[in-house]
């Protein structure tokens, strides 16, 4: 398969508050070496082509881009002591979500939305390669080839059009599906198997008719990112019909999960959609440390093979997973499931 990837995700080890301590995110570099040393064999590995901004500036809030290439600057200018800039309050019910603060503090608070994501001197850099990966494989796939894999680090379903959050700070599958339609494709899907609700591409595209969301994952009610992801969310306006969710309890085995997998593909035959990204998120998996699902490693193989079955030109796209010893086989799994269908 053909492999977008980059060392510039290095740059980037954020801090997340968990159980009460501040400690290296879950979200580590280490995760890409995994998986790149499992990718063996019959992958091909090339770097991105530079990051159109213009692309990304149609996803994501123009105050938010400028917020994010400059808080690391703005956060040491102001005196900040630490390894990351990371906010302590957020604009929430009975406060006002319009008017933008001015000091670096408030605007971190007013641009996230998640204490589990921080920005470090390499972060900006680290998502602008990230979102390009997106690009690139979807350019890919524009050229014609069946299907290509963004590599991406740092992930981005959580990222909304200007919040930062749950490890995510550009959109890169909505950088993906909106660089496929602006080169002809009329209607896109993104299928997103990560175990969390990619609450941040549900809202770029809930309006929206030209995007299909599908996504299957923990129920809200009691995992992250808890208050977004819920069946009844269905899409809004013209969007009415173009969002489906499939909460799952927790525990959730393959035989459940690929039958709620199963009708996100039936909507995406339904609605006539013609080409597919996939959220890749492999923290489904059994053995993931922050995750509460029960799928084997075996198991990634088959849901390659399900979205194979799909017969849409395909881009995948890098979200999470966090058992780093078994990630890169369960990613390959997915790939190579993949494979095994569309090459017979
Ligand atoms: C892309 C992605 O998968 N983002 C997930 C973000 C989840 N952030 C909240 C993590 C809470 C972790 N709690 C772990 C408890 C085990 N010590
Ligand atoms: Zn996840």
């Amino acid at each position: 398969m053909l492999v977008f990837a980059s060392s510039d995700h290095r740059q980037h080890h954020a801090l997340e508050v968990d159980g009460g301590r501040l400690i290296p995110s879950w979200e580590c570099p280490e995760r890409i070496d995994s998986i790149e040393a499992a990718l063996v064999g019959p992958h091909a590995f090339r770097p991105p082509a530079p990051l159109d901004h213009a692309l990304v500036a149609s996803i994501h809030d123009a105050g938010y881009l400028e917020f994010l290439a400059s808080v690391w600057n703005r956060w040491v200018a102001a005196g900040e002591q630490g390894e990351a800039a990371m906010a302590l309050c957020w604009p929430t019910r009975g406060m006002d979500q319009e008017r933008v603060p001015t000091s670096v503090r408030g605007q971190l608070g007013f641009y996230s939305f998640a204490v589990d994501c921080s920005v470090t001197p390499g972060t900006w850099a680290a998502v602008c390669t990230s979102a390009a990966l997106a690009q690139s494989a979807a350019d890919a796939v524009v050229e014609g080839e069946r299907v290509a894999f963004a590599l991406c680090r740092p992930p981005g379903h959580h990222a909304t059009s200007s919040q930062f959050g749950g490890y995510c700070y550009l959109n890169n599958a909505a950088v993906a599906a909106q660089r496929l339609l602006d080169h002809g494709r009329t209607r896109v899907a993104i299928v997103d198997v990560d175990y969390h609700h990619g609450n941040g591409t549900q809202d770029i595209f809930y309006r929206r008719d030209d995007v299909l969301y599908c996504s299957v994952h923990a129920d809200p009610t009691h995992h992250f990112p808890y208050y977004l992801g819920h069946a009844d969310e269905r899409g809004d306006g013209e969007g009415v019909g173009f969002n489906h969710n499939e909460p799952m309890p927790l525990d959730t085995g393959f035989a459940d999960w690929s039958a709620a997998l199963d009708r996100c593909l039936e909507r995406v035959v339904a609605t006539g959609c013609e080409a597919l990204v996939v959220s890749l998120g492999v923290d489904t998996f059994e053995g993931d440390p922050i995750s509460h699902f029960r799928l084997a490693g075996s198991d990634f193989v088959a849901m390659g093979r399900r979205l194979a079955a799909a017969e849409l030109p395909t881009v995948f796209v890098m979200e999470g997973g966090y058992a780093v010893g078994d990630l890169g086989r369960n990613v390959a799994n997915v790939l190579d499931g993949f494979e095994a269908v569309t090459t017979g």
